[in-house]
C-alpha cells in the first residue's frame, strides 16, 4: 500500500476538518439510511481526533457512531480510479459512498482504503459515511472485557492494558486519484558494497515499461505480470543514520503514472550483542510513547509531533517504540527525515493465552496486521525492527521470577505462547528478511517467549512495581538479571520499558515514590547500569510523556504519570537527567 501523494499524474483531496457525527448504540443507523445523512442529535466531530477527548459525555463512549461529510470530487479527476481512504479507525469500520456500503475494516491504528470510482457523482455532492466502534471484546487485539484483568489492574473501560482506549476516526481520511494504468506498489531495500549504495526497487504496475530516477542515477524497468525490478548503485552514497538522516528522492515512472518517495540508504544487522547501522554498533535510546494529547486523543496532530520530536531531541534521545499500536505514518515520515531510529509494534498488546477460541482469533488479527504494518512502513528507513507483541502474559505470571522453564512448567499457557509468539516473529522475518525483529517480554514472564526474535527487548520495573523505594536492592536486581538474560540469550538487550509514576511538581528528601527525585534517581541507576554493559543496545524510559490512562486505583486523575515530561509537555527532573547521559560528548 502506497502513502497517496499529490503530483503530476495523482491527486488527492484532504477531508480532514468537522464532520457530522452522532451515536449509534441502538445500532439502527444502518437501517434507517444514516449513510446518506445524519439528521436528530447531529453533533460537530474533529477529524481526525478521538471523539471521547471532545466531548464529556462521550469520554467512555466506545460503541457504534456514524461520521459523514460531503464533498464534491473534481472533475479534472475523470477518468482515473478514485480511492477512498481511511488513515486509522480503531477498531471496526463500514464506510459508504453515496449510501452504498464500499467496505469494511477490521484492527486500528491501519490505514484501509476502497476504490470508489463506480459510486462518485460527477456533477453533485457526495456523501461520505464511516461508521465506527470499538466496543472491547476477547477476541479483538487488544483485547479487552475479560475477567483477566482483576485485583489492582481492575480498570474502567475494562481493558487488558492500561492506556485509555480512544476511539474515533483517528487519521486523515482522503480521496485520492491514480490514472487507470497506475503503480499499485513500491519496495525499497538497500545494502552497502564498499563505500557504494546499492538500491534495491521493486515496483508492482500495471504498465510495460517504465524507469527509476534516484539523483543522478536511473534506471529501466520492463514489466512481466505486472511486476518490475532494478538495482541502483549509488557510488559514494551518503548513508542515512540517526547522526545524518540523509534522505534521496526516488521516482518511479510509467507509461502513465508517476510515485516518489524518500529513500534512505542505510543497513540494519545484529552481531553478538550490538545492533549495528550501517556496520557500526548504534545505541536506541529514547522512549516507549503514546499517540495522546488533551483535546486530539489518538487524532494526528501535527504540531504536537514536531514539537515531540524537539522535545525528545533535546534529551539526546535517537530512538522510540511505537508502543503500543503503529503510528501515524507522517510520524513515520517525520522519524525519517529526524533521524529517529523506531521499533514498529503491531497493536498485540499484554496478549493472553487462555481460550483456543479466543487464542484462534487473536492470532488471526495479529497476523493480518503484521502483513498490514509491513506493507505500510517496509520503505521506511527509520523502521529498524519490528515487534510483534508487548508484554504477553503468561497464565501464572511469577512477576519478579527468572522465567524459566521450570518456573512455568505447570502453566499450560506457557507452550501456548510459545508457539503462537514463535509464528508471529516468523511470518514478519518472512515477510522482511532485511529487518531484525523482537518481542518485548513482560517482567517474570517466561524467557523461552524470546529465544527466536533477533534482539531482547525487556520492560523491567525494578524499584516500582517491585522494590518500590528500595532503590539500592533494585538496582541488585536489575544488574543481576541483565547479566543473566545475556548469558542466556547472548543477543544484544534493549530495556524497552522502564519507569516510575511521577507526580510533576511533587518533591521529597528523601525521595520517596512518585516524587520527581525519585524518578531522577530511578533512571539515573538504570542508565548508570546499562552503561557498564556492552550488550545493552538500548535504554527507552517509559515514558515520554504523561497519557490518558482508563480508570483504576494505580492511575491519578486518568492518568499514567510515568512521564519524563507531562502531558502537556513540560520537563519532569527526570528529563534533565535523560539529557545529561544522552547528549554527553555531543
Ligand atoms: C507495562 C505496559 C505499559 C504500561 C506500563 C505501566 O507495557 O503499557 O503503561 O507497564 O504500568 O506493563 O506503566
Amino acid at each position: 500500500m502506497l502513502y497517496p501523494v499529490q503530483n503530476d499524474k495523482r491527486n488527492r483531496l484532504d477531508l480532514s476538518g468537522i464532520w457530522d457525527f452522532r451515536t449509534d448504540p441502538d445500532h439502527v443507523g444502518e437501517a434507517e439510511g444514516w449513510s446518506r445523512g445524519l439528521s436528530g442529535e447531529i453533533l460537530p466531530m474533529a477529524v481526525p481526533g478521538s471523539w471521547n477527548e471532545q466531548y464529556a459525555d462521550l469520554f467512555n463512549y466506545l460503541d457504534l457512531s456514524w461520521y459523514v461529510r460531503r464533498t464534491y470530487v473534481p472533475s479534472a479527476w475523470q477518468g482515473q480510479r478514485v480511492m477512498l481512504r481511511v488513515g486509522s479507525a480503531p477498531y471496526y469500520a463500514e464506510v459508504y459512498v453515496n449510501g452504498q456500503k464500499v467496505g469494511a475494516h477490521e484492527g486500528g491504528h491501519l490505514p484501509f482504503e476502497f476504490d470508489i470510482t463506480d459510486q462518485v457523482k460527477w456533477d453533485e455532492e457526495n456523501t461520505v459515511a464511516v461508521s465506527v466502534e470499538n466496543n472491547l471484546s476477547p477476541q479483538r487485539v487488544p483485547s479487552g472485557d475479560m475477567d483477566s484483568a482483576i485485583g489492582a489492574f481492575a480498570s474502567f473501560p475494562k481493558t487488558t492494558y492500561d492506556f485509555f482506549p480512544f476511539a474515533g476516526l483517528h487519521r486523515p481520511v482522503w480521496l485520492y486519484s491514480v490514472p487507470e494504468r497506475h503503480i499499485r506498489d513500491v519496495r525499497v531495500v538497500t545494502d552497502l558494497q564498499g563505500t557504494d549504495g546499492v538500491v534495491r526497487v521493486t515496483v508492482h504496475a500495471d504498465a510495460e515499461t517504465g524507469r527509476l530516477d534516484l539523483g543522478d542515477v536511473g534506471a529501466h524497468l520492463t514489466f512481466k505480470e505486472g511486476v518490475a525490478e532494478a538495482e541502483l548503485r549509488v557510488l559514494g552514497a551518503r548513508l542515512w543514520s540517526d547522526k545524518d538522516p540523509y534522505l534521496y528522492d526516488l521516482h518511479v515512472r510509467t507509461e502513465g503514472d508517476h510515485y516518489s518517495l524518500k529513500v534512505g540508504i542505510r543497513t540494519v544487522a545484529v552481531e553478538g550483542g550490538k545492533i549495528l547501522l550501517n556496520g557500526e554498533p548504534v545505541q536506541l535510546n529514547g522512549f516507549g510513547r503514546h499517540e495522546d494529547f488533551i483535546a486530539s486523543g489518538k487524532g494526528l496532530n501535527l504540531p504536537l509531533l514536531v514539537k515531540d520530536y524537539q522535545l525528545m531531541r533535546w534529551t539526546g534521545a535517537n530512538a522510540y517504540r511505537t508502543s503500543h499500536y503503529p503510528y501515524s505514518e507522517e510520524e513515520m515520515m517525520l522519524a525519517d527525515q529526524e533521524g529517529f531510529l523506531i521499533i514498529d509494534e503491531i497493536p498485540a498488546v499484554s496478549l493472553n493465552f487462555e481460550n483456543d477460541e479466543n487464542i484462534a482469533a487473536r492470532l488471526r488479527m495479529c497476523q493480518q496486521q503484521i502483513e498490514e504494518l509491513i506493507a505500510r512502513d517496509k520503505n521506511h528507513p527509520s523502521v529498524v525492527m519490528w515487534c510483534v507483541a508487548n508484554e504477553p502474559m503468561p497464565g501464572n505470571l511469577k512477576l519478579a521470577g527468572a522465567g524459566t522453564k521450570e518456573d512455568y512448567q505447570d502453566d499450560p499457557t506457557a507452550e501456548k505462547g510459545e508457539v503462537f509468539l514463535n509464528t508471529l516473529v516468523r511470518q514478519a522475518k518472512d515477510l522482511d528478511p532485511t529487518r531484525p525483529v523482537t518481542v518485548v517480554g513482560l517482567m517474570g514472564g517466561p524467557t523461552a517467549w524470546l529465544a527466536e526474535t533477533d534482539v531482547i527487548c525487556i520492560n523491567r520495573y525494578w524499584g516500582w512495581y517491585i522494590l518500590g523505594g528500595q532503590l539500592d536492592e533494585a538496582r541488585a536486581g536489575l544488574s543481576a538479571e541483565l547479566d543473566r538474560l545475556w548469558e542466556q540469550f547472548g543477543k544484544p538487550i534493549i530495556m524497552t520499558e522502564f519507569g516510575a509514576d511521577t507526580m510533576a511538581g511533587m518533591h521529597g528528601q528523601p525521595p520517596v515514590m512518585w516524587t520527581e527525585e525519585y524518578q531522577a534517581d530511578y533512571i539515573r541507576f538504570h542508565l548508570e547500569e546499562a552503561g557498564k554493559r556492552d550488550y545493552v543496545a538500548g535504554m527507552q524510559v517509559w515514558n515520554f510523556a504523561d497519557f490518558a490512562a482508563v480508570q483504576s486505583i494505580m492511575r491519578v486523575g486518568g492518568l499514567n504519570m510515568k512521564g519524563v515530561f507531562t502531558r502537556q509537555r513540560t520537563p519532569k527532573m527526570a528529563a534533565h537527567v535523560l539529557r545529561e547521559f544522552w547528549t554527553k560528548g555531543k
